[in-house]
């Protein structure tokens, strides 16, 4: 197991590795049936991160708050399976960080475009804050930024790369996080976007 950069939290480099183009093609096959959108906050704000989710549950947000729901709201159909090759990326990377009984049942696929950010906040809608959260970094790099467990703790910055994998288990599953707002940069495979996986056990 590699040194957590904060208790709990590992950060594997380019754990993907040339495993990002099956991981794309299958993304392609996901977005064909639960296509991007800009979810609204309860607070009537639209955010800027487009989303969509695969897996048993997917994570969603509108004027009745946040949950976790079984049917895409845009289409009343169940989401999208989860690949497998989604999920074995998902428990091998929580293997390493000694998570090895790891079973994912919702991925949340954010996007971000040049100038797209996501404000500080704790993931708090799963059922048991006892399992990991791992989240994959696809294209252009993006500032990570960690907090504490108090919105005013101090907030730490990171560089999230293409094919990088973070496991947010322990006394991280917690922190204050967010991200800064995109630089307007060019990925050779992805062009001017992030996509991040965030795999959870939701249910
Ligand atoms: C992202 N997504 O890069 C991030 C990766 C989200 C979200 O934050 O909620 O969709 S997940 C980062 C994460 C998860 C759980 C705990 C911590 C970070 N943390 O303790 O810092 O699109
Ligand atoms: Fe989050």
């Amino acid at each position: 197991t590699p040194e957590p950069f904060v208790p709990g939290a590992y950060l594997l480099r380019d754990f993907v590795g040339q495993q990002d183009q099956p991981l794309l093609h299958d993304l392609q096959r996901i977005l064909a049936q639960a296509p991007w959108r800009h979810m609204q906050t309860p607070g009537g704000l639209t955010m800027s991160v487009a989303m969509s989710n695969c897996g048993k549950l997917g994570w969603v947000s509108d004027r009745r708050g946040y949950r976790y729901a079984s049917l895409d709201p845009l289409s009343g159909l169940p989401w999208p399976k989860m690949p497998p090759s989604f999920e074995a990326l998902a428990q091998s990377a929580a293997a390493v960080a000694g998570c090895e009984q790891f079973q994912p049942d919702a991925c949340l696929i954010n996007r971000y475009e040049s100038g797209t950010k996501l404000s500080l906040h704790q993931d708090k809608d799963e059922r048991d804050f006892s399992q990991p959260i791992v989240s994959v970094s696809l294209g252009v790099a993006a500032i990570f930024l960690f907090g504490g467990l108090k919105r005013s703790d101090p907030v730490l910055r990171t560089e999230l790369t293409h094919g990088d994998v973070v496991v947010w288990g322990g006394p991280s599953r917690l922190r204050y996080h967010g991200i800064a707002p995109l630089k307007p940069e060019e990925h050779p495979l992805m062009g001017r976007v992030r996509i991040n996986l965030t795999f959870r056990a939701a249910g």
